[in-house]
């Protein structure tokens, strides 16, 4: 009977102890459920801003393709050629180049584009994603060199190394020759006759510094890029989102799609709320050429922000030393 006994209550205890590790780790699961928790720490910050845990963000932003070292080595040149590589990625200063990973980031997931770490923002980064950088930068296989410019800004002066970007494994067109058409399943406010001479001057842009023709043929006709205007859900997994947010979209070669959306306000001289169609083809061909954003520099045309009444039509110099590396032309 007491061997029994003592049994009995050595599997009770054993059962205990295995209950009460069952409830630890239960316990501890939240935590590590959710690898981007640390994100939540730093709600609501915004530049200037000196907040313990922000390098985590910025590792963060670097993992995934939005904050690079090299351009901020760069822009911490300043007067002085002293600066310690790197010193901005360790530390929790909410900077310039954080505002700006913080933007790029916050438009390639069509949030508003803030720049502070607000609640849809950090609501989306700790969000499970998969590990592929979304912005490809060459950065990291160019090194700067004697030869690279050196520009005054603000009276700063920094290095100028380039920043354009392309999309994940370099995808680009086989031809040179490309054929476009017109097919949309809404009305295009400006009227074709406008859509078709922004469109053609937009091409024309590229075409100028690059081995590229573009010709328009019938809608009928087969066509490399196919551009279009369409609201809403409009069948390629890309719903438009109504008046505001995303402008328009296109796809990485050769898919050759270029859609607008059509509950934008486009017009081929805009006022105050309207979308300048040429400047958004420019950018959208672009990205039907090969090329991702380049975060670093505002009067790029693939700069990944865009505002209302504004005008941007013409190439920057890193957009055409962009498409001109992408296509091996130098
Ligand atoms: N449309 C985004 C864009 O074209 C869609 C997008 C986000 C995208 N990330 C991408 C497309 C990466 C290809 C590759 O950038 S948008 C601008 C800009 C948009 C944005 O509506 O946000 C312009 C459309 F960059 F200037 F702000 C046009 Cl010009
Ligand atoms: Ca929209
Ligand atoms: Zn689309
Ligand atoms: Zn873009």
């Amino acid at each position: 009977m007491a061997p029994k006994i003592s049994t009995l209550r050595s599997i009770i205890l054993l059962l205990l102890a295995l209950m009460l590790s069952l409830v630890t780790n239960i316990q501890s699961k939240p935590s590590k459920q959710n690898a981007f928790e640390f994100i939540n720490n730093v709600k609501g910050c915004h530049k200037g801003q000196n907040v313990s845990g922000l390098h985590h963000l910025k590792q963060y932003l670097e993992n995934f393709g939005y904050l690079h070292n090299d351009d901020v080595v760069h822009r911490n040149h300043k007067h002085d050629n002293n600066v310690v590589a790197n010193n901005h990625a360790n530390n929790d200063v909410f900077d310039d180049a954080l505002e700006s990973a913080v933007k790029s980031y916050q438009r390639n997931f069509h949030l508003e584009v803030t720049g502070t770490l607000d609640s849809a923002t950090v609501k989306q980064m700790t969000m499970p994603r998969c590990g592929i950088p979304d912005v490809i930068n060459n950065n990291n296989t160019k090194k700067s060199t004697s030869s690279d410019k050196k520009v005054y800004k603000n009276r700063k002066l920094i290095n100028f190394v380039s920043h354009y970007s392309f999309f994940q494994g370099n995808p680009r067109w086989q031809k040179s020759r490309l054929t476009y058409r017109f097919r949309s399943s809404a009305s295009a406010a400006p009227g074709m006759e406008n859509v078709r001479s922004a469109c053609a001057s937009a091409f024309q842009k590229w075409a100028r510094v690059s081995h590229f023709t573009f010709e328009e043929v019938s809608s009928s006709s087969q066509a490399d890029i196919e551009i279009g205007f369409h609201g809403g859900n409009h069948g390629d997994n890309y719903p438009f989102d109504g008046f505001g947010g995303t402008l328009a979209h296109a796809f990485a070669p050769s898919r050759g799609w270029l859609h607008f959306d059509a509950d934008e306000s486009w017009s081929v001289n805009p006022g105050r709320n309207q979308v300048d169609l040429e400047s958004v083809a420019v950018h959208e061909i672009g990205h039907v050429l090969g090329l991702g954003h380049e975060p670093n520099i505002p009067n790029a045309i693939m700069y990944p922000t865009f505002s209302y009444g504004a005008t941007k039509r013409d190439l920057h110099e890193d957009d055409v030393r962009g498409i001109r590396a992408l296509y091996g032309l130098n």
